[in-house]
């Protein structure tokens, strides 16, 4: 399988992550959304990333139906998700703040970058929003004593979050600050010294 995308996004990180811990194989096209645009758009006319391409030509996209498809693939026993219950659910949720505040960063790079005249009221509803889902994230890993967010065994949650506190911290400097986000700050250290998110990782570099 092919995986398109950079590893400076979080979305495609978390996938790719999820690939090394599955110990799946694929090969990586680290085509930008914006100077490939053209080469991903017939695999995915959204021309984003992540996008997966399997063997047999079909195209995957959105990072949560690309998880969801290697998590099938991998089977229960393995999935870096809980198959069911609460811990699911809790996980999931986890999982939708964590990339939800990705999305929110990506949008601020996005306005400082590619819009001529900014508007400071996205500006001000992203930050909000980043700065509300930080609060929420500290709570809840501050709440779990374990090595990861549900116990011993890292999962979707952990890399998701893990991820989308690398991008803002690199994207946006200040606005993570560690201080004041202990738990989570301690999170990211664990996940970024381990091997699959050591392999999987490039600087971020705001689209030209
Ligand atoms: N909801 C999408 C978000 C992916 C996303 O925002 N990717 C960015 C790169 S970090 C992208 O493709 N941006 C170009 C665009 O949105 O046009 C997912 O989870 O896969």
């Amino acid at each position: 399988m092919i995986l398109i995308g950079q590893f400076d996004s979080p979305f495609v990180r978390r996938v790719a992550i999820a690939l090394h811990l599955y110990g799946i194989d694929y090969e990586h096209r680290p085509w930008s959304t914006f100077g490939d645009a053209e080469r991903i758009a017939p695999f995915n006319p959204l021309r984003r990333v992540p996008t997966l391409v399997l063997d047999n030509g079909e195209s995957l996209i959105e990072s949560g139906a690309i998880l969801d498809y290697l998590d099938e693939r991998v089977g229960p026993a393995r999935a870096l998700l809980a198959e069911a219950g609460e811990q699911r659910r809790h996980a999931l949720k986890v999982c939708a703040l964590a990339t939800g505040l990705a999305d929110k960063a990506v949008s601020l790079v996005y306005e400082r970058v590619l819009h001529p005249a900014t508007s400071q009221q996205w500006i001000d509803r992203c930050r909000t929003q980043i700065g509300d889902v930080l609060v929420a994230l500290e709570a809840s890993r501050a709440r779990s004593a374990g090595p990861f967010w549900f116990g011993d065994a890292i999962g979707h949650a952990d890399v998701a979050a893990a991820c989308a506190l690398r991008f803002t911290r690199e994207a946006h400097p200040g606005l993570f600050d560690e201080r004041r986000w202990p738990a989570l700050a301690s999170h990211a250290a664990v996940c970024e010294a381990l091997e699959p998110f050591r392999a999987v990782c490039q600087p971020f570099e705001p689209p030209a």
